[in-house]
């Protein structure tokens, strides 16, 4: 359990209760599992309950292919599943199949204001100089959002650095509803944001985030891909030709051999100063296989798992299913209380 859970929630009238999600909009990525899943792994805890749900919603947000939707809802579970997350333990997911999470999020496209949305710094990422035509699902991706975690009435939610202000735009919702309709309802959920893999940066760009749905393949360590291809595509990451300095300080302005140095810290559970202690005035040459090493011995279980869950599609279906009712069991009465605050009439 992390210290960030263990504190108490800015709202001691609420349980502790961890919610997170990721969008099935490809393949999971090295950023995916070091910044979300290892972390939601550390926080399942039997003291309170912890709510992974695969965002199939989210990821329509973008066109995705049905039949290739399909398949990366049950990888997102499966990848869940092989790094960590026991469904018995955590409740286990996909958003679609709980409709309250599209209800409550039109609740706060009413509470939310076009002038919030219009600072996300996703949506302006995402959608670039192409906003006029990207969806409406898009622009309001981060009040649906705000349903997924308020609709079990979260706490505590992991999330990598890129999530971080739609987590608050979420406390911005929960105090406006609040606000508006004098109760205290909504509990303010905390962004948990920790550890040296925060931001995972594109391998071929060290200012660029790494992502599931960049347009090269080499820019990214998929959580399915061979030993092989870990090792060619660390070998072939940007770097620049200084060797690794002797304090972090000395990789200010080297965001390429800062991001390397992060994903060792991370995936050896040290600290990024651990990781430069030991390899002080090493050259690439030292540190990419060392790095493509221990890469290998940590993804290859996982992905290894991941081809065996995947082997059995159905099973994957009934332990998603399973959690959809359990799911529901907590969603639905929020959504009850939620429509008799808004007064909408229940004849
Ligand atoms: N590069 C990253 N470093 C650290 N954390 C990351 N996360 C994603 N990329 C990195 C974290 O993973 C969780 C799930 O994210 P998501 O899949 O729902 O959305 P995203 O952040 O938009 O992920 P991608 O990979 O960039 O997807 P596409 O390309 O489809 O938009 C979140 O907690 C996120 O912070």
């Amino acid at each position: 359990m992390t210290d960030a859970v263990q504190t108490q929630s800015s709202d001691a009238k609420f349980a502790k209760r961890v919610f997170s999600g990721i969008k099935p909009s490809g393949g999971l990525t090295l950023g995916n599992y070091l910044g979300a899943i290892k972390r939601f792994v550390d926080m399942q805890s039997p003291d309170f309950t912890s709510i992974y749900c695969v965002v199939d919603l989210h990821a329509i947000t973008v066109w995705q292919d049905p039949a290739e939707l399909k398949t990366a809802t049950r990888e997102v579970a499966a990848g869940y599943m092989a790094a960590g997350i026991d469904p018995s333990q955590s409740i286990l997911f996909n958003q679609s199949q709980v409709s309250q999470h599209a209800e409550l999020g039109w609740i706060f496209n009413c509470v939310a204001r076009v002038g919030w949305m219009n600072r996300m710094t996703q949506f302006k990422d995402k959608a670039g100089a192409n906003a006029e035509k990207v969806s409406l699902g898009l622009y309001a991706y981060p009040s649906l959002m705000a349903a997924d975690i308020l609709l079990y009435h979260a706490t505590h939610v992991p999330v990598g650095d890129d999530q971080k202000q739609h987590v608050e735009l979420t406390r911005d919702i929960a105090s406006k509803f609040n606000h508006d309709f004098k109760t205290d309802f909504f509990p303010l959920a905390e962004p948990v944001i920790e550890g040296p893999a925060m931001r995972i940066m594109n391998l071929r760009d060290g200012t660029r985030k790494m992502s599931k749905s960049g347009e090269s393949d080499m820019e990214r360590i998929n959580m399915t891909d061979d030993a092989d291809k870990i090792a060619k595509k660390f070998k072939k990451a940007k770097t620049d030709p200084e060797p690794l300095p002797e304090t972090l300080g000395g990789l200010k302005d080297r965001p390429e051999a800062r991001n390397l140095v992060d994903i060792y810290a991370a995936l050896s559970d040290q600290t990024s100063e651990a990781v430069i202690a030991e390899y002080a005035g090493a050259g690439w040459g030292k540190f990419k296989p060392a790095l493509a090493e221990l890469a290998v011995e940590k993804l290859a279980p996982i992905s290894t798992e991941m081809a065996r869950l995947m082997d059995d599609p159905a099973e994957i279906d009934r332990i998603l299913a399973k959690g959809s009712d359990r799911a529901r069991e907590i969603a639905a009465p929020i959504l009850d209380q939620t429509y008799e605050i808004v007064g909408l009439l229940k004849a």
